[in-house]
């Protein structure tokens, strides 16, 4: 059976995974269907640790869902032979099956070459000659059909495929060459199943459930090319367009994971404690417990009824979340200010903004001398004319900026601050697209009018 992907946006956060881990859950229990959970990209630790910690499995990597050879093969186990099976049995097995080409497999699958009807009949027709021999025909046939498959089968100028070739690779190489059937085999060359040209003509696309996004740029690679089953999201309407009409709901919540758990609780579908504890995760950090302007009352009411279920309490477990899922002092300094570091770029000045949440900013007075090291020589090799870390504590409201760089004073002129564990304390600052970007833009942009 075919699997239904259920996939988040790229760079997997904790509410996207909850998400597609949860409600795949919940199509299993309803549906028939064979339902997967894809990421559409690497996990980042906490992730991997959150799973860990809750006994659930990681999911699989899938980059891209565009339409592969692996996607054309027919679900059922392909007919094959052994390299020892006689022309007599091959013959019958070819009528038996109407086969016009055969596979010949050694012990463990694995691929050795193919025999077709075309080769077949050339070589009775070899051995039986111009028909001069026609007295010894019984005896020439009787070696002929005693011959073995191994011997007849062609093994060289073949053309194979890889399930995870594009089918528009494999398209332009069928074109080119003349042949009925294309064996495709694994990277441990075993045998797969055979694909034709009639396969292409009846592309089977990737389903796909959409989670937690529904823009074309944070969905994964080759989105075009897949179905669209169903989405479910909490942000803005985007770009993705399907052909037929879909399930679709979108709903400005604090999470999709809220989404997702009130489908458990409306249809009494049996939640689990470590999916119930995924999913209020999943919540609670897309809610930064609670503190995100995006947070409702459905949040917050779902939120009770999965610390019920998980036995967690919220605000606590949000807290845990946080202090184990952001072990930034397990990072090296490099690491740290490059895993979530933005580009911009102002006229001719580049500059650049890195954020790091975390709940305890002493953490980062003991750093900061190794870190403004670190940050001026990236300066010097990126060419930054400034480079701004944020440490954004969502317990104390606010955020610790550390800045490096030749412009750096236009930084501490530009914000209103309060020195707290001796660095610079922005109140009220969380967020660095809407309250950081612009006003270092502002600041480049007065700069080059003086
Ligand atoms: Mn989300």
């Amino acid at each position: 059976m075919k699997p239904i992907y259920v996939i988040g946006h790229k760079h997997p956060d904790i509410d996207s995974i909850a998400a597609s881990i949860a409600y795949k859950v919940f199509k299993q229990s309803t549906e028939k269907e064979l339902y997967l959970v894809a990421a559409a990209g690497e996990l980042n630790s906490e992730l991997k640790w959150l799973l860990d910690y809750l006994g659930l499995e990681h999911p699989r990597v899938l980059n891209d869902v565009g339409t592969k050879v692996g996607d054309l093969l027919d679900d059922e186990l392909p007919l094959y032979i052994s390299a020892d099976t006689t022309m007599a049995e091959l013959g019958n097995i070819m009528r038996k099956n109407g086969l016009k080409t055969v596979p010949v497999l050694d012990e463990k699958q694995r691929f050795l070459g193919l025999i077709t009807i075309g080769d077949v009949a050339m070589i009775y027709m070899d051995a039986l000659g111009s028909g001069r021999d026609i007295e010894r025909s019984p005896e020439i046939l009787k070696n002929l059909l005693e011959q073995k498959a191994g011997d007849i089968m062609k093994t060289r100028d073949l053309i194979l495929f890889e399930p995870d070739e594009k089918v528009e690779e494999a398209r332009k190489n069928m074109l080119a060459s003349r042949f009925r059937n294309y064996p495709v085999v694994d990277d441990e060359n075993r045998y797969l199943g055979m694909i034709s040209r009639y396969n292409l003509l009846q592309m089977k696309r990737k389903q796909v459930i959409l989670v937690d996004h529904n823009e074309k740029k944070q969905a994964v690679d080759g989105i075009e090319e897949a179905d669209i089953l169903e989405i479910i999201d909490h942000h803005r309407v985007g770009d993705l367009q399907t052909l037929y009409p879909i399930y679709f709901h979108n709903e400005p919540v604090g999470s999709t994971s809220t989404l997702i758990a009130e489908k458990f609780l409306l249809n009494q579908v049996y939640l689990s404690t470590n999916i119930a504890s995924l999913l209020l995760s999943g919540i609670m950090s897309d809610t930064m417990i609670f503190k995100s302007p995006t947070t409702t009352a459905k949040d917050k009411r779902i939120v009770q009824e999965l610390e019920r279920i998980s036995g967690l309490e919220a605000f606590t477990w949000g807290k845990k979340l946080y202090s184990e899922t952001n072990r930034v002092d397990k990072q090296t300094d490099e690491a740290l200010i490059s895993e979530d570091l933005k580009e911009y770029v102002s006229g001719d000045t580049t500059f650049a903004i890195s954020q790091v949440e975390t709940v305890d900013l002493s953490i980062f007075a003991e750093r900061r001398v190794l870190l403004l090291q670190t940050m001026e020589a990236m300066c010097e090799r990126k060419g930054y004319a400034l480079l701004c870390l944020m440490v954004t504590n969502i317990f104390e409201d606010g955020t610790e900026m550390i800045v490096a760089g030749r412009k750096k004073a236009l930084v501490e002129k530009a914000f209103k601050h309060e020195h707290l564990h001796g660095g610079i304390f922005l109140h009220g600052v969380l967020s660095r697209k809407k309250q950081v970007v612009p006003v270092i833009y502002q600041m480049l942009r007065q700069e080059n009018m003086m």
